[in-house]
């Protein structure tokens, strides 16, 4: 109990200093910018909002510039959904839904790689 608050806390403390920190984001051209959100929207980031893995990851998809829906699975059906279609609860969890077919990623290097690759600057 004592070191879930400590943990939280903690979390919520770099959460914010992410927030404060973020500066300069990937800069596209407004039709590259359009293409890039039109593909994102296939795309929903399941997270806990104060998760360390889940700040990094945030905070990649804030330089690259992406429009990524996120979903709180610390409670409630996000986290029903995460379980029972992804495989477990565990965060970050890219959703990917593409040509019919959806892929849960996990792992936040894994998915920072990939959104490095497929949106490079
Ligand atoms: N190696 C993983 C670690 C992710 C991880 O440990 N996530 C924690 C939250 S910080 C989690 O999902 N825990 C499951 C739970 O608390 O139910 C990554 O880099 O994504």
């Amino acid at each position: 109990m004592l070191l879930k608050a400590i943990r939280n806390l903690l979390g919520y403390t770099i959460a914010t200093a992410d927030l404060m920190t973020r500066f300069g984001r990937l800069k596209r051209s407004a039709e590259n910018q359009a293409a890039t959100n039109a593909t994102t929207q296939s795309m929903v980031l399941y997270q806990f909002y104060a998760c360390p893995f889940c700040i990094k990851t945030r905070r990649a998809i804030y330089k690259l510039n992406l429009n990524i829906e996120t979903r709180e699975a610390s409670y409630g059906t996000y986290r029903e959904e995460l379980e029972s279609q992804g495989g477990k609860v565990q965060v970050p969890c890219l959703r990917i839904e593409e040509n019919g077919e959806v892929t849960w990623m996990y792992e936040s290097s894994a998915i920072i790689q990939y959104l490095q690759e497929r949106f490079p600057a």
